[in-house]
């Protein structure tokens, strides 16, 4: 195998929709590539699964040696339209060999203003809204604070217990957890504090109860006279898929609104129909001031946006925002197709039905295993937390030995959680019923077996 000549096929949705390993993974083609990787990348960029990517759609993954694995993280909550999507490809290749860039602060053009009108449009919120572009979610992030401390005049910011936010310097500071993310890598930005979240599983707290801890901090140890904004996750992603308690989130934002600080939702990871709403905000029936997107906006291209309000997003003065490459016409092009294929192919009713399979069959072995602690989400977005049956302790070295398998096997899944014991859930929402069956039977055995 490892001499014959590979044709690097095309991906997209028309690749064979299977789970097929011919080799052991990693196989050597792919070996190689990680030894050039070793040798060659920073060790700090780290992998989940050691195979050679070289076509990608539907729900499956190819790598260099031939093998076909089943896509359960759609490379972090990106590729949900599908890896590859037939208009994402279409919308990039006539952008491409038009122009690539002139920078919008230089010269605007349209997609970009089409993916501000779009999201403008989609996000909740029935008041005048504005957007601008930026090319990551940290970026987005980092944007949104500015924004809201130029809005409201004020410095300090409130990130929860578990969130994640980015690696960039002031969205470390943000970042709840200290491995991988921060060691090492002070100083930190100041006026960032961190509140605690409401976390059903461990806390046991009904949402107004986390709420009202969660305001007694704030008010006690910062004081909302000097708070400009809090940024939460509606679900949090690398945190560990923790669902709040109904009601946390609007006494959050009512708290907020009371007091003159911007609610900032970090939609980057839930954003885009993933759990089964366009945004997560509407399945808590809030409706931010600010809202942080990216990851699934624009099918694979790099690109990040916050929305919001328009009178607070037009705090900045011109020059105060913006970057070279933000909303770059590439991935404003992807976006613009993309968003049109999340409204017009249904994939916010096909975020639910995915979400109906991964919660039944989550549930059932939860059902027949006391280590399966708790399984939580929203539509395409659950994940199970695995625990010590008898002390409740979460437990890390089986969640990354059933990971492991998973891959071995042909299936990729992510982990997540502070205490890095839960396995997510987030197939690309292209992602056929069978396909996701198989790769929850690879995902039982593994269990089994440890
Ligand atoms: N906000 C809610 O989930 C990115 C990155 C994981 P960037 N999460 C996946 C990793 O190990 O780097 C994320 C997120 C939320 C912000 C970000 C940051 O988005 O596009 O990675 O900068």
């Amino acid at each position: 195998m490892s001499n014959a000549a590979v044709i690097t096929p095309v991906g997209g949705p028309s690749l064979p929709q299977e789970r097929r390993l011919v080799t052991a993974i990693p196989g050597p083609r792919s070996q190689e590539l990680l030894e050039r990787k070793a040798a060659a990348v920073a060790a700090g960029v780290g992998h989940t699964a050691p195979i050679a990517a070289v076509a990608a759609g539907g729900g499956v993954i190819l790598d260099a040696d031939g093998n076909s694995l089943i896509d359960l993280g759609s490379g972090i909550a990106v590729t949900s339209v599908g890896n590859a999507h037939p208009k994402v490809v279409e919308a990039v290749q006539q952008q491409v060999a038009q122009f690539t860039h002139t920078c919008f602060m230089v010269s605007p053009y349209e997609s970009y203003v089409a993916v501000a009108e779009a999201l403008n449009r989609i996000t909740p919120g029935a008041f005048a809204k504005k957007s601008a572009l930026f090319n990551s979610g940290a970026e987005a992030v980092e944007n949104a604070v500015k924004i809201a401390r130029k809005y409201t005049r004020k410095q300090a910011v409130v990130a929860f217990d578990h969130g994640y936010h980015g690696r960039t310097n002031l969205t470390m500071a943000l970042t709840a957890k200290a491995m991988p993310y921060k060691s090492g890598f002070g100083p930190f930005a100041s006026e960032v504090y961190r509140a605690p979240m409401s976390y059903p599983f461990h806390d046991g707290l009904t949402g107004p109860e986390a709420a009202k801890r969660a305001i007694a901090m704030m008010t006690k140890q910062i004081g909302a006279e000097n708070l400009a904004a809090i940024i939460i996750e509606p679900i949090q992603g690398e945190g560990g898929f923790i669902v709040p308690a109904d009601g946390f989130l609007p006494a959050l934002l009512d708290w907020c609104h009371a007091n003159d600080v911007v609610f900032i939702a970090d939609e980057v990871q839930t954003g885009f129909a993933r759990t089964g709403a366009m945004f997560a905000s509407e399945v808590f029936g809030i409706v931010p001031d600010l809202i942080t997107t990216a990851k699934g906006i624009a099918g694979g291209l790099p690109l990040a946006a916050v929305t919001g309000r328009a009178e607070i997003m037009d705090a900045a003065h011109a020059g105060g925002l913006g970057g070279t490459y933000g909303g770059n016409p590439v991935a404003c092009a992807a976006a613009v197709a993309a968003i049109e294929v999340f409204e017009n192919d249904g994939l916010i009713e096909r975020a639910r039905a995915i979400g109906v399979i991964l919660q039944e069959r989550l549930h059932a072995l939860q059902a027949a295993d006391p280590r399966v602690g708790e399984v939580r989400g929203r539509g395409a977005m659950v994940a199970a937390e695995f625990v010590d049956p008898t002390t409740g302790e979460p437990d890390a070295a089986l969640t990354s030995a059933i990971a492991k398998q998973c891959i071995a096997e042909g299936v990729v899944v992510l982990t997540c959680g502070t205490y890095g014991n839960v396995i997510r859930f987030l197939p690309p929402l292209s992602i056929g019923d069978d396909l996701l069956n198989e790769g929850l039977d690879v995902v039982a055995s593994a269990l089994a077996a440890h």
